[in-house]
């Protein structure tokens, strides 16, 4: 049913196919080399804050298994790897000079991936903050901007002049809303007020760490990462589509209005009243500076009622281990809502995939599930870019089974599988599935 060749036809043949990970999901090694403490090392910490008790101490063990995880990544024949870089690796209080040895990991991971002919694809904020920043008020602190900014350069100074592209954040969203006003998310905080200074803060050292990064002379590409859903009415009936509407504004426009407008979504502002974020002239041009490309994390879409009647478990449609319903057609509804809204720059998914059931069965794993997911959203992206989206690539989340957050380890997005007590990486069927489509997309390149 799933033929790669098909699919593969629909692709130009510079399309930048990857996989992605980030720094604390994958890494290990909490307090090697002169690491400082993170946010989610201190969090996972706190009794009942992850699923399983479970932390990223260990991890993938990828600090310790580099050189073998690289060539399992250029052996599945992707373009890019998608990566982030830990910033308590790198400046363990958040501040003052680069830790070296920090630094040196990084730089071997992108001297390897560019050895292998792999594009190394850095984000620099992935959600590890370092936790001597949170304890000077963290992301609701103003000054926590200016220390991004600072980080970003010197990471910059080092591998700027070999990646092939440099995110500032993954999925800001997350951060403010699940880290501070759920408090399912390290640092647990919950107030909405604080969440919605956070989200601010984050885009405004997004826009200020861009403007630096160029001044300093960067000719990586820069951009960002935004987590977004499609959002749908349950009815037509008016009201669910107001709140469609609504939602859609407080979700996606929060985040891209002020990234390609320069201004938050006024009938969200309204509706914030008192718990509208303080603003400081300059700060939206900042965030406005133009950025050369945008990445776009899709998992699900989002159905809007008025009356909260919506319940996806009878919607009919499949759900991922995480609960999240698989959409596809979203995917394409999404990216066509941002070209008819924004002057896009190239776009990338830079996430996407699900969590399976996935059992280990003579040394095999087939996944059928994610085949069939990978297949359908992959279909759903030619699609989008045959209705005229400028798409430059696609990134499978994630390269393998890894720590997911609040859920700990019980719930496995790699197309490689990680036996957690062994170490050992096995190919799913996912896998050799990506690899035979990205076989098929290369050969067009001939
Ligand atoms: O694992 C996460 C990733 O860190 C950010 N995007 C969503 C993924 C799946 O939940």
């Amino acid at each position: 049913m799933h033929r790669p060749d098909d699919l593969a036809q629909q692709f130009p043949p510079d399309f930048q196919w990857g996989v992605a990970t980030s720094s604390f999901q994958i890494e290990g090694a909490a307090r090697e080399d002169g690491k400082g403490e993170s946010i989610w090392d201190r969090f996972c910490r706190v009794p009942g804050a992850i699923a399983d008790a479970s932390n990223g101490d260990v991890a993938c063990d990828h600090y310790h298994r580099l050189d073998s995880d690289l060539d399992l990544i250029a052996s599945l024949g992707v373009d890019a790897y998608r990566f982030s870089v830990s910033w308590p690796r790198v400046q363990p209080d958040g501040a003052g000079a680069c830790n070296p040895k920090g630094l040196d990991f990084y730089e071997r991971l992108v001297d390897g991936l560019l050895a292998r002919g792999v594009k190394p694809f850095l984000t620099l904020y992935h959600w590890d903050l370092p936790q001597a920043l949170q304890d000077r008020g963290g992301w609701a602190a103003r000054d926590t901007a200016h220390r991004f900014v600072d980080y970003a350069r010197g990471v910059r100074r080092r591998l700027g002049d070999r990646v092939a592209a440099i995110a500032t954040h993954n999925e800001p969203q997350v951060v403010a809303v699940l880290g501070h006003e759920t408090g399912d998310f390290a640092p647990g905080i919950k107030s909405r007020k604080t969440a919605i200074q956070v989200a601010h803060h984050l885009l405004l050292s997004h826009g200020l760490a861009v403007q630096a990064l160029r001044a300093d002379g960067c000719i990586a590409p820069l951009g960002i990462v935004i987590n977004l859903a499609h959002v749908e009415p349950a009815t037509d009936s008016p009201a669910d589509v107001a709140k469609a509407r609504f939602d859609d504004a407080a979700g996606r426009r929060w985040y891209l209005d002020p990234l390609f407008k320069g201004q938050y979504p006024p009938e969200v502002l309204d509706a914030l009243g008192a718990d509208a974020p303080a603003v400081q002239a300059g700060d939206m041009a900042a965030i406005a500076t133009p950025i050369d490309y945008l990445g776009i994390n899709y998992y699900f879409r989002m159905v809007a009622s008025a009356d909260g009647s919506f319940d996806k478990a009878k919607s009919g449609l499949a759900l991922t281990e995480m609960g999240w319903e698989i959409y596809p057609r979203g995917l394409t509804a999404l990216l066509l809502t941002l070209h008819r809204e924004y002057r896009l720059p190239k776009v990338y998914v830079t996430e996407n995939g699900g969590a399976f059931k996935d059992p280990v069965v003579d040394g095999r794993v087939h996944d059928a599930d994610r085949i069939d997911y990978l297949h359908t959203h992959i279909a759903a992206v030619a699609e989008a870019m045959r209705q005229g989206v400028p798409m430059a690539g696609y990134m499978v989340w994630s390269l393998m089974d890894n720590f997911e957050w609040s859920s700990g380890y019980a719930k496995r997005f790699g197309i490689v599988h990680v036996d957690y007590a062994t170490q050992q990486r096995t190919l799913k069927d996912s896998a050799l599935w990506y690899r035979e489509f990205l076989s098929r997309c290369h050969a067009r390149r001939m």
